[in-house]
């Protein structure tokens, strides 16, 4: 009888693993391969070579990249190198990535630049938000851009508790900004478990120097965040969950569900197209190729553009995909008259003339 009873109990067991192997593979889109679409006009930005995860255009063509992201589980070209921002201009002929210098007061070598976000003040001030690992803690660093020097003025490290596993940023004012957390836990192993059973516990957090709140929660893993042109709405991109949650922002802040647009692969970050209102994603099309490097078979790009956002049927249209050949591990794309940047996690960046 005992016997039977570990049978029974080693049978359950086995029938339940495999029952989640399979939901594993669903989730992280592990079969997937991508059909090429790959604009003609298009080539790898030199000085990129250990990642450009996120990326922000100024209205004036400026892009800010964010370069280096130590993240665990994923891959890390230059492990001892500390991160950088670097600067593009788009309107030169061939634009060069060049790397921002950071004023003193600021501890650079612990520098992990993930999600960046860009706020112009009333009087044409710029400011750079960078969500920031070091120690593989969340800060949110606010700095000045100083654009004749070609410099960062560091002026404010953001800490709170609500600020834990923060992923990506939306500036919303001098000192406000909605930030989203990806995983609930810190430990690597139960981020993995948390991911593996689909728990939904992550949020947006909303913070201002007087107030921090969570203002949605219900995510699987809450990445890319970005506001509409006209800041009525926010853009939250749920990786893991393969979905961008459409949110009508209110005057205390607070942000309620409008709706949700499903697409089959992993959306890491957002942007919004200043001519049109887009939305465009940097996707990961197969993340378990992301998540067990091999560089024989590397994981690929897709970039999705996502036309009249609120109507309800939403198009959808690839605007770039590459197999990993080129590009590999894409989180970003943004664009400025006629041209597109995408950015990668670990990788290397793309410049195209669309
Ligand atoms: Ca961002
Ligand atoms: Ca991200």
């Amino acid at each position: 009888m005992a016997k039977l009873a570990v049978l029974i109990i080693l049978g359950a067991s086995l029938a339940l693993l495999g029952q989640m192997f399979v939901a594993i593979r669903e989730r992280f889109n592990a079969s997937r391969e991508v059909e090429p679409v790959e604009p003609r006009n298009c080539h790898l930005i030199e000085n990129l070579e250990n990642g450009s995860e996120d990326i922000d255009i100024l209205p004036t063509g400026l892009a800010f990249i964010s370069s280096g992201l130590k993240y665990p589980g994923l891959p890390d070209f230059a492990p001892d190198e500390p991160g950088k921002i670097f600067l593009m201009d788009l309107n030169e002929q061939t634009p060069r990535a060049q790397a921002l210098k950071i004023s003193d007061g600021f501890d650079k070598s612990l520098f992990n630049p993930h999600g960046i976000s860009t706020f112009i003040d009333k009087d044409g001030t710029v400011y750079l938000y960078v969500v920031n690992h070091p120690h593989m803690k969340s800060t949110v660093e606010i700095f000045k851009f100083e654009e004749h020097q070609r410099s960062l003025l560091h002026l404010k490290t953001v800490r709170h508790k609500l600020l834990k596993s923060v992923n990506d940023i939306v500036a919303v004012g001098p000192e406000q900004f909605y930030a989203t957390r990806d995983h609930y836990f810190t430990c690597f192993f139960l981020t993995l478990l948390e991911t593996i059973l689909g728990l939904r516990w992550t949020y947006v957090a909303f913070y201002s120097p007087t107030e921090v709140k969570v203002v949605a929660k219900g995510f699987n893993s809450a990445n890319g965040i970005t506001a509409s042109l006209d800041q009525k709405y926010i853009y939250v991109a749920d990786v893991t969950a393969k979905n961008i949650h459409i949110m009508e922002k209110h005057a205390n802040w607070n942000l309620t569900p409008l709706k949700v647009i499903q697409l089959d692969t992993l959306v890491d970050n957002l942007s919004v197209d200043p001519s049109t209102g887009d939305i465009l994603g940097g996707c990961h099309p197969n993340a378990m190729k992301l998540l067990n490097y091999d560089p024989n078979d590397p994981p690929g790009s897709e970039v999705l553009r996502i036309q009249n956002v609120l109507s309800e049927k939403p198009r959808v249209n690839t605007v770039y995909a590459n197999n990993g050949s080129v590009l590999q591990g894409s989180s970003v794309a943004a664009v400025y008259h006629g041209k597109i940047l995408i950015g990668t996690v670990f990788h290397k960046a793309l410049y195209c003339v669309l």
